[in-house]
């Protein structure tokens, strides 16, 4: 069986509903795993207001935060959880800067660069920390068993 995925890091990875709707779903995730991600879970589900602002609560009070939650629950999301050696910083290196049109300046490869929109609706998602990898998967992925181990949080499913 195809388990080798299970002693790699893990990290929460998300469509966002701009990325979603236009449709290319499949040629982020073709993208991922052509950078050497197992895609281990797959999800696509709505995030209302009140479960979009609990995931962003870091972000509460922040001007953009209104627009982040409305934005995150104006369609659906594809939750995913990715695994990968270094998952956590590749992924965050793979879909480049947060600001779309800072991504298409400076990594015009990035994911965010080709499948952005402006500053706010930038595509994906991904786990800033071991600790948000943690909260995130458990977030959208309560069943997923996870073991943290010193290197990185979600490293192994038992
Ligand atoms: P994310 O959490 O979504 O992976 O993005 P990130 O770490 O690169 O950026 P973060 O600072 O955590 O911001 C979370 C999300 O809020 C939206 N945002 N809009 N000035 C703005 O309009 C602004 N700044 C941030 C983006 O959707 C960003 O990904
Ligand atoms: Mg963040």
């Amino acid at each position: 069986t195809n388990d080798e995925w299970k002693g790699l890091e893990k990290t929460y990875a998300m469509i966002k509903p701009d990325a979603v709707a236009a449709g290319k779903v499949d040629d982020i995730l073709k993208i991922a795993e052509d950078a050497g991600f197992v895609v281990v879970r797959r999800q696509e589900q709505r995030m209302d207001a009140v479960r979009a602002g609990e995931f962003y609560a870091e972000h509460k009070g922040k001007p953009f935060y209104a627009n982040l939650v409305g934005f995150m629950s104006s369609g659906p999301i594809v939750a995913c959880c990715l695994a990968k050696h270094n998952a956590i910083k590749d992924w965050r290196a793979l879909m480049g800067p947060t600001n779309t049109f800072t991504a298409r300046e400076d990594a015009p490869k990035s994911l965010r660069a080709k499948f952005g929109t402006d500053g706010t609706r930038n595509a994906t998602h991904g786990s800033d920390s071991p600790a948000s990898a943690m909260r995130e998967l458990k977030f959208f992925f309560p069943n997923l068993r996870l073991d943290p181990i010193p290197e990185g949080a979600a490293a192994r499913e038992y």
